[in-house]
């Protein structure tokens, strides 16, 4: 391989000045992990292994990478128009994009707001949930409920509203009238579940506690994931989103779909609303909308709640809130050009296809060493380890390195390998890709 210029090898030093995130620098710095190029579903390493890509990226690269059409819709709008402002302009692919994702959304999801990040979409989703109750004079609402090992990204509202300790202990109070649902997971009742695990709806029962504890009138939004991704894949039980539907209707509670990994594919649909049929009142979207090629997120909401501030006199602004880069010219001709080719291959439907095979794949680890539970659906799957006794999550961290090793990316989350291939994945490639975590975790203490 050839693919090295002597400026990608860096010295130690070279590397002290970018504080990477969510990282172990430190560790990093020492032996670093540099990728270099990347093609359809593999990555390159500076020392010019192919590492076959079973994460697409982090969880966003859903039609594989450097894909043409993208890539060259990309150059041409760099080279055409760089940048338009957001604010009080606009420019044709914003409202193209719009029109696209609200094609391809469920119900009465109709409108478009955009943003740079799913952590953007999150507290963007928020702010749009309190503004909402307020202007049609329910300003009480003023309360947000998330869910344990819930991850909505690391802004002020995401960390609130999330259920990671770690994500949450070192930023002080956060947003103050927050509470959360119990989460989902449970090995006794449902480890090796196939799909949607039999037991666990009423879990969201609890949601009419917390009504009964701080009375509906003071509560805005009700935000899970469909499937909670960062903490491990886990996937709801059988009529649990329904529930939490039902109970949030009931209540005048808005329900929001944190869709940042479920959406574009990844669950064998558009979006996990239309997987679960459960259709919430917002959803966040990211990753998936650019194939992860350029920073994007927004918030789909229904119309009920866009006409509800289209109200006031029409030389008003309507909603104090955006971004710089709200439907950056880049990521919008980078959308355009993903959904295209998410139609054009029909990418969602392959993604269904694949996903037995998937299936059968992942479950085919289950008597491997370590291994105490397999769970999936569409195209993401989780694979928990038991904990290293006195180090959780050493053993999970050393299963991904030596995946990686072994020219195979995954991701580790604790002590639960995540993997999330990109919608083009092959099954000669799920075939390596489970292979690699069996040989590895044969060998690893
Ligand atoms: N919501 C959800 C459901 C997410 O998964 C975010 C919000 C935040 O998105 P941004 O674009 O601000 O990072 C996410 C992001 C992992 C991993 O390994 C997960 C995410 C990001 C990076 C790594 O599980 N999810």
């Amino acid at each position: 391989m050839t693919i090295l210029s002597d400026q990608l090898q860096l010295a130690p030093a070279e590397l002290d000045s970018y504080w990477m995130p969510f990282t172990a620098n430190r560790q990093f710095k020492a032996a670093p992990r540099m990728l270099v190029k990347a093609e359809g579903m593999y990555y390159w390493t500076a020392h010019g292994r192919r590492i076959l890509d079973g994460f697409a990226g982090l969880w966003c690269c859903n039609a594989g990478h450097c894909r043409k059409p993208i890539v060259e819709a990309i150059q041409k709008q760099a080279a055409t128009m760089d940048y338009a402002p957001a604010f009080q302009m606009g420019h044709p692919l914003a409202f193209e994009l719009s029109n696209r994702i609200v094609e391809l959304a469920p119900g009465k999801l109709d409108h478009t707001f955009f943003c740079n990040s799913g952590s953007e979409a999150v507290d963007s989703a928020l702010k749009i949930a309190l503004a909402w109750h307020r202007v049609r004079g329910e300003g009480s609402r003023t309360r947000l409920i998330g869910r344990e090992r819930g991850y909505h990204g690391v802004g002020f509202g995401g960390i609130s509203v999330g259920g990671i300790a770690a994500n949450r202990k070192m930023f002080g109070t956060m947003l103050t009238g927050v509470d959360h649902l119990a989460h989902t997971h449970n090995l006794e009742k449902n480890a090796y579940s196939k799909g949607q695990p039999e037991w666990g709806a009423q879990l969201a029962d609890e949601l009419e506690r917390l009504v009964v504890l701080h009375d509906a009138s003071t509560i805005a939004a009700v935000i899970v994931e469909p499937v909670a991704g960062s903490t491990g894949v886990l996937i709801p039980p059988k009529g649990y989103l329904q529930r939490l539907r039902e109970i949030t209707k009931k209540h005048g509670i808005l329900l929001i779909f944190d869709e940042v990994i479920t959406a574009f594919g990844r669950l064998g649909a558009a979006f996990g609303a239309d997987v679960y049929g459960v259709e919430p009142d917002m959803i966040t979207f990211a990753k998936g909308v650019t194939s992860g090629t350029v920073p994007m997120g927004g918030v789909l909401v229904s119309s009920d709640i866009y006409h509800a501030f289209m109200s006031g006199p029409p030389g008003a602004i309507e909603l104090f809130h955006g971004y710089t880069y709200s439907a950056h010219p880049l990521a919008c001709a980078a959308g355009i050009a993903t959904l295209q080719l998410y139609e054009d291959e029909g990418l969602f439907a392959r993604a269904a296809r694949m996903a037995p095979a998937f299936e059968r794949a992942l479950h085919s680890l289950k008597g491997a060493r370590h291994v105490v539970d397999i769970r999936n659906q569409g195209l993401v799957g989780g694979i928990e380890l038991a904990p290293r006794a006195g180090s959780p999550g050493a053993r999970g961290f050393e299963a991904y390195l030596r995946c990686y090793e072994k020219n195979v990316l995954v991701r580790s989350t604790g002590d639960i390998l995540a993997v999330a291939p990109a919608l083009i994945v092959e099954e000669t490639q799920l075939d390596q890709i489970v292979s690699t975590i069996r040989e590895v975790l044969t060998a690893l203490e």
